[in-house]
């Protein structure tokens, strides 16, 4: 039996200050633990959190009522060693999406209330990057989507985490209530200069005098969050049953959390800083470093390993040649592009990284990280790589990655065995693997320069880079023609 520390959750609170937009395992996992750490030790009770879902995850919504607002977090150091926090501060949970008869907003009004409440102080998110609906190369908002579409006709009646921040913001606005602090917790870059586009850009549709009020006093802190925290799978329940914890609800994760956050909440905040939170002025190059170091060297081995039929983080780590390509990767392709405050050993980071990978205590799907890469290369992969190709510098192992990337969006790994595609672009990579026959030399060449002309997803300068399409076109055609291991040799 594994040495288990438990911790029972705090009383509740007297006030839910903070309103929370992405019920999903991360915000569980992380924004949900610093919160309950900070309220037992300080005893502050003063903020509490209502999370609501958008989008699927009813059940989860309603699951967390019916047991009382608690559920569990383990976080597992290794397979030994873990701690269990009962976490108690999210006091209420609303869902603002479609249900399973097809109708829109079951809990939109008592949202929209609780974000328009003097009382809510805070806003966080966890809606995943495409939850934006930015244009994930250039930032713009993505006013040709359909949802947006609904939100710009029907701005009352909100559908996405945008529109719901717009009507909010509307109705302080009108009431003379002054704004919440809206702090987004995706792993996005500049995250909360994005978010504050996306909510000025719908809210110009609206009221152009509404859109400046919110771009001059709305505050909106960049932060960069990190803990793995994969989906529960069956085993982890199971292992949490064998400790006595039946709980639908529960999330594992990883032991190791770090939160750096910029300090710009008008409206106050809890003292976040006495759990380890990192409250500082510039977030940007711990941003860059995380989302470059770690989630860079994710989604290249969740590509890669995929295409090979490995299905965890854990199983691939184990695998020599794709450990040392992630190495190699952070360590000459991307720590050269950081620029980052003394102090920080890039050489002693990618290290904890590649150990953080190794947990054995976690079940974390190469699948769920493959999802939404159209969303999530660009800010990983891409901006770094232009900065190299800038000077001049190859980039082969992010050419292996996207070559990677572009055979894995056929939908079937190398040994044939189908899967779903995941992601907002799915139906346009399904018609450029169909255009093009990607067996034959010339069609391989053709299929990776219309994926590289995809300018939302991949810097124009970057696509014109003939040096970066051809080590792509010749990374993509090792890994069809040759086996899996050559094509990491060819490297
Ligand atoms: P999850 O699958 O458990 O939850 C996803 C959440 O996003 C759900 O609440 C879902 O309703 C919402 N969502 C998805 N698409 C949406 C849309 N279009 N509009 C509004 N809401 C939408 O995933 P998880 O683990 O909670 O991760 C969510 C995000 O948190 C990630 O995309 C990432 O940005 C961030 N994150 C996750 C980490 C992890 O290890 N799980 C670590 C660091 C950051
Ligand atoms: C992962 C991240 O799913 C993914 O794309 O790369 O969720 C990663 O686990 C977290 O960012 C770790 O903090």
């Amino acid at each position: 039996m594994p040495n288990v520390e438990s911790i029972s959750a705090a009383p509740p609170s007297s006030q839910l200050a903070i309103a929370h937009l992405g019920l999903g395992a991360f915000h569980r996992a992380h924004q949900a633990v610093y919160l309950e750490r900070y309220r037992q030790r300080s005893g502050d009770v003063g903020w509490g959190v209502c999370s609501a879902n958008l989008r699927s995850s009813i059940g989860l919504v309603d699951d967390l009522a019916e047991a009382g607002y608690r559920y569990h977090v383990a976080e597992y150091a290794n397979s030994q060693h873990l701690t269990l926090r009962e976490i108690g501060v999210i006091e209420e949970t609303l869902f603002s999406g479609r249900d399973h008869a097809g109708d829109w907003g079951r809990d939109r009004e008592a949202l929209l209330a609780r974000l328009a409440s003097a009382d809510t102080r805070i806003v966080t998110l966890t809606v995943t990057e495409k939850g934006y609906f930015l244009n994930p190369a250039s930032g713009e908002l993505r006013s040709d989507d359909s949802m947006i579409i609904e939100d710009i006709a029907s701005p009352q009646q909100p559908r996405t985490a945008p529109g719901l921040l717009v009507e909010a913001l509307a109705r302080r606005r009108e009431a003379v209530i002054p704004p919440f602090t809206v702090l987004s917790c995706d792993n996005m870059p500049d995250n909360g200069t994005r978010t504050r586009q996306a909510v000025v850009q719908l809210a110009e549709y609206r009221d152009p005098t509404l859109a400046r009020w919110i771009a001059d006093e709305v505050a909106f802190p960049c932060s960069m969050v990190d803990r793995i925290v994969p989906a529960m799978t069956d085993t982890d329940f199971e292992r949490l049953a064998a400790l006595g914890i039946a709980d639908a609800n529960a999330v594992v994760c990883e032991a190791f959390s770090q939160w750096v956050v910029e300090d710009h909440f008008p409206q106050g905040r809890p003292s976040w800083e006495a759990e380890g939170v990192e409250m500082v002025a510039d977030v940007a190059p711990f941003e860059t470093m995380k989302l470059r170091m770690l989630n860079g060297s994710h989604s290249l081995l969740a590509y890669l390993g995929a295409l090979a039929g490995i299905e965890t983080v854990v199983d691939g780590i184990h695998q020599a040649e794709l450990r040392t390509l992630l190495r190699r990767y952070m360590l000459e392709e991307a720590a050269p592009t950081l620029d980052m405050p003394e102090g920080i050993d890039l050489v002693a980071y990618a290290d904890s990284l590649l150990a953080r990978f190794a947990n054995d205590s976690l079940r974390h799907r190469l699948q769920q990280i493959a999802m939404d890469g159209s969303q999530k290369l660009p800010q990983r992969w891409l901006s770094g790589t232009l900065e190299r190709a800038g000077t001049g510098q190859p980039s082969p192992c992010v050419a292996l990655g996207m070559a990677a990337w572009i055979r894995y969006t056929a939908g079937e790994d190398l040994q044939g065995n189908r899967y779903t595609v995941d992601d907002p672009l799915a139906k346009r990579f399904a018609q450029l693997h169909q255009r093009h026959d990607s067996s034959s030399r010339s069609d391989a060449e053709a299929l990776v320069a219309a994926f590289l002309a995809m300018d939302d997803v991949v810097p124009s300068e970057l696509a014109k880079n003939d040096e970066f399409a051809l080590a792509v076109t010749a990374a993509y055609q090792a890994l069809i023609q040759k086996s899996f291991s050559e094509a990491l040799a060819a490297l």
